[in-house]
């Protein structure tokens, strides 16, 4: 079995410098928040593998080799011929503002079932690692998060959620009625602050919706903070973690880098405060390069950024 098993829609990301109206060149790179928790984890040695369709194209072929190379697991992959790839389009509009545009509907990704997930899920894994952006995709991918959520949890794996909420894909209410119910079955909750209700009662401040989460069986639940680290809650009380501070340059994918900081921590055995360090180490090696995972360390680069003081 391996250490990670994580599933969802890869993306083939075009980024544009400027203003996507302005034209110019584009740039191709692979986006998708479980692949991008895949390839940190990899990086940094874990057994790792991906699930989910991808096109039978040459944009399929481009996801599968990005995948190899970094050394993520794709046996299970399933090649779609009928669907095409999904795709992002990224523009900057300053600095620290960009903004995304999905040509994803009716994708291979987005075809994801549950019997693509039987195989890889009965294999088992260490921990089982999914978002809130699979299930929003279409009803079979929404059926298949629920049945790994639920396979995962009943056969002992650590099933982790990062809510990763997606405006452009599913409303608020849309996104509580199925990740709520979804949460039940994690033992790690990931949030930012204001994704908090999504996994609780509408409206419901960060304590109410922690209280919550612990009291339906949620080990730890982590609130992102961005440059001000992160929380992390557990039956023990709250800890908080500053952010390790480094000069960011593109801030897409940290919030998956820090889950995969978190995670790793986890499969190594480091306690809570050692897990939390890992995770705002693999959130300021994300946002200190440029693309969703391209700058992730590898396991001898991870001390690279120890002199940096934090908070
Ligand atoms: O977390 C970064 C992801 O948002 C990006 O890679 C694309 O998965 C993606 C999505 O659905 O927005």
């Amino acid at each position: 079995a391996v250490d990670l098993l994580t599933f969802g829609e890869a993306l083939v990301s075009l980024r544009a410098p400027g203003p996507l109206a302005a034209g110019g060149a584009l740039t191709m790179h692979l986006a998708g928040a479980e692949s991008n928790v895949a390839i940190g984890l990899a990086r940094l040695g874990h057994r790792v593998a991906w699930v989910g369709r991808v096109s039978e194209d040459e944009l399929g072929e481009y996801v599968l080799r990005q995948l190899r190379a970094e050394g993520v697991g794709v046996d299970d992959v399933t090649r779609d011929a009928d669907r095409p790839a999904g795709l992002l389009f990224l523009e900057r509009r300053t600095a620290d503002l960009t903004r995304v545009r999905y040509h994803r509907a009716g994708s291979a990704g987005s075809a994801l079932r549950v019997a693509d997930l039987r195989r890889p899920i009965g294999d088992g894994a260490r921990v089982l690692h999914l978002t809130g952006i699979t299930p929003a995709l279409s009803d079979s991918a929404r059926e298949a998060t629920r049945w790994a959520a639920e396979t995962g949890s009943r056969s002992g794996m650590l099933v982790s959620l990062d809510v990763n909420h997606r405006s452009r894909l599913w409303t608020r209410e849309a996104a509580r009625a199925v990740l709520a119910p979804l949460a039940a079955h994690a033992s790690v909750v990931i949030a930012s602050a204001d994704e908090l209700d999504l996994v609780g009662e509408p409206g419901s401040d960060e304590s109410t919706a922690v209280a919550g989460l612990l009291a339906r069986g949620v080990e730890t639940v982590l609130v992102k903070l961005g440059a001000d680290g992160a929380r992390a809650y557990t039956r023990d009380g709250v800890r908080q973690v500053a952010a390790v501070r480094v000069t960011a340059v593109d801030t897409v994918g940290a919030g998956d880098a820090f889950t995969a900081g978190y995670l790793s921590g986890h499969l190594d055995g480091l306690d809570l405060a050692g897990r939390l360090r890992r995770a705002v180490t693999l959130g300021a090696f994300a946002v200190a390069g440029h693309g969703d995972w391209e700058g992730l360390p590898r396991r001898d680069e991870l001390s690279l950024l120890d002199g940096h003081e934090t908070g």
